[in-house]
Parts: C-alpha cells; sequence; structure tokens
C-alpha cells in the first residue's frame, strides 16, 4: 500500500517502479509526489516524462490490451498521468526563445484518446513552437475552423484506433478539395499508424513518438523557412 510508503525513502530505480505500480493502481497522488520528488532530486522534465510516466503507461497498454485491465482501471490511468503530466507541462514548455512555428493539433473525430497528443503539446511548446490544441473527437470543420483562425505552419492529427485513423483521409482530402493542402504541414501520429499508412493518405510525415514529432516539426519548420526566404531573394 503507498500510503504507508514514505516515497522519499526510495532510491531513484525503486521510486521509478514503484511510480510505475502507483500508474498502473490509477494513484494520481502518489504519481504527482513522484514527479516532484524526481524533480527534486535533479532529473530533467524530460527524463521524469519518459521513464516514469510513459514507460508505467506502456505497462498498463499491453494489460489493457490483454484483457488484464478494463476502461474504468485505464481510465484511472490516465488520469493519474495525467496529473503527473500537468506538473511537468510548463517545465518543459519553460523556453523564452522566439516560437518557431504553430501548429493546430487534434485528437479526429470518433477518438477520445487524448495522452499522446497532449505529450507532443507538450513537447512541442517546450521544443518552442506554439500550439493552438484542439482536443479531441474532431470533425474536419473543427480543424478547418482552427486553420482559419490561427493560421498554422503545421496541423497535427492524432488518432488511437484502428477504426479512427481513416478519418486523417478525409481531413486531408478535405483540405485538397480546398485547394490548401500544399498550404499547411500535415503531420500525423498514433498508436496504430505507420509510415506507410500516412504516405498513402498523403501527409507529410508520420510521427513515432513525441520526440521523433519535435524533429520532424523543426525539419519541416527550416526547410518551409528555407524556401520562404529563397522566395524573397528572387
Ligand atoms: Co483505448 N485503445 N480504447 N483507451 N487505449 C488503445 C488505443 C488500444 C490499442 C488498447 C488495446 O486494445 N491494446 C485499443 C485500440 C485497438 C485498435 O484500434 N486496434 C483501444 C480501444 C479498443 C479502446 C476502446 C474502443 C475500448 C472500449 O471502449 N471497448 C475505447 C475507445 C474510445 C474512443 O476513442 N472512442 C478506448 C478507451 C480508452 C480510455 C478512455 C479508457 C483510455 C484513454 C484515456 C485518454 O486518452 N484520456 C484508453 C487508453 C489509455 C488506451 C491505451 C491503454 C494507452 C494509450 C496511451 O495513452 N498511450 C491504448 C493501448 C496502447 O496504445 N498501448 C489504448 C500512451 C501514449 C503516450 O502513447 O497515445 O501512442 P500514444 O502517443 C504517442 C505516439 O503514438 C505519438 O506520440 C505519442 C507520445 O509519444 N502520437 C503522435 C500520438 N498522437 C500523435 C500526434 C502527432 C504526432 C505523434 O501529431 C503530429
Amino acid at each position: 500500500m503507498t500510503n504507508e510508503l514514505d516515497l522519499n525513502t526510495l532510491s531513484d530505480d525503486e521510486l521509478v517502479e514503484q511510480m510505475h505500480d502507483d500508474l498502473y493502481d490509477g494513484l494520481k497522488d502518489e504519481i504527482e509526489e513522484g514527479v516532484r520528488i524526481l524533480l527534486g532530486r535533479g532529473w530533467k522534465p524530460y527524463e521524469v516524462l519518459t521513464k516514469s510516466l510513459v514507460a508505467g503507461m506502456q505497462i498498463v497498454g499491453a494489460d489493457f490490451r490483454d484483457g488484464i485491465l478494463f476502461v474504468p482501471e485505464v481510465l484511472m490511468s490516465a488520469g493519474a498521468m495525467k496529473g503527473g503530466m500537468a506538473i511537468l507541462r510548463p517545465l518543459l514548455a519553460e523556453t523564452g526563445a522566439p516560437k518557431i512555428g504553430k501548429m493546430v493539433i487534434g485528437t479526429v473525430k470518433g477518438d477520445i484518446h487524448d495522452i499522446g497528443k497532449n505529450l507532443v503539446t507538450m513537447m512541442l511548446e517546450g521544443a518552442g513552437f506554439e500550439v493552438i490544441d484542439l482536443g479531441i473527437n474532431n470533425a474536419v470543420e473543427k480543424y478547418l475552423a482552427a486553420i482559419e483562425e490561427h493560421q498554422p505552419d503545421i496541423i497535427g492529427l492524432s488518432a488511437l484506433l484502428t477504426t479512427t485513423m481513416p478519418y486523417m483521409k478525409v481531413v486531408i482530402d478535405t483540405l485538397k478539395e480546398k485547394g490548401i493542402r500544399s498550404d499547411y504541414i500535415v503531420l500525423v501520429g498514433g498508436a496504430p499508424l505507420n509510415e506507410a499508412f500516412a504516405e498513402s493518405i498523403g501527409a507529410d510525415a508520420y510521427c513515432r513518438d513525441a520526440a521523433v514529432a519535435v524533429e520532424t516539426a523543426k525539419s519541416f519548420m527550416a526547410r518551409r523557412q528555407g524556401s520562404i526566404l529563397a522566395r524573397e531573394v528572387a
């Protein structure tokens, strides 16, 4: 029982292992405390995120897949994960650098998974992007309205279900129909996707995880800014 255990007395490795258990058990308070302790011991926010929270969620994911955990339990884990992420978010976003690009991101229609998308948002903000997060279950009209309002450089689409990933094509096809597809970089991500799928629906790139999303967004922005400069010089 975690409430009988002083997390402060654990070594780093023991604490991370305990946090995996606490995430599994959906213990939000304990997860928040664990995050604070690791930060207090000098861990970098990104390390805390990946080693304690993301790794712990992978264990939850495997047991959900195998029918050992069910939706209510996974929701508790997700709530605990979000508690930890809320502490890390401002720390990951702490950068005085000017914004290097703007992204509109959202989970597509029919899909309510948002942990991965939130992580991508946090990491992009930390890398200096301005991110407009549309949340979950977004119909194409929501993306279009946000594009018009915010004029982003990048559109990010997230889907965690094999049944919702085809909706990404609906979004991209609509951009094509409106003649605005080439105005934006479209990045897609989510556990069931792969590069071949991204290519088949006409996305610019598939991002395996949040770190890849940051690298991909940066490299597309560099290319985009390069071509804008080239146009101005010509
Ligand atoms: Co859901 N669920 N779920 N679920 N759930 C999965 C996805 C599933 C694989 C579980 C399983 O069976 N193993 C399975 C999908 C199977 C399939 O489609 N083939 C599944 C199912 C079936 C369902 C329901 C249908 C269950 C039911 O009701 N019977 C239901 C669907 C509801 C709906 O959406 N309409 C459902 C519900 C839920 C909960 C609500 C309980 C909860 C979501 C809570 C929340 O998000 N707020 C939940 C969870 C938590 C999961 C698992 C366990 C974990 C997902 C997660 O958060 N992973 C998941 C199993 C799994 O993926 N192993 C599962 C951690 C996260 C950090 O990783 O999301 O992959 P991920 O994000 C990564 C990358 O993918 C990438 O970067 C992220 C960070 O590194 N990325 C992007 C993601 N989006 C990106 C966007 C980008 C770039 C990169 O844009 C540029």
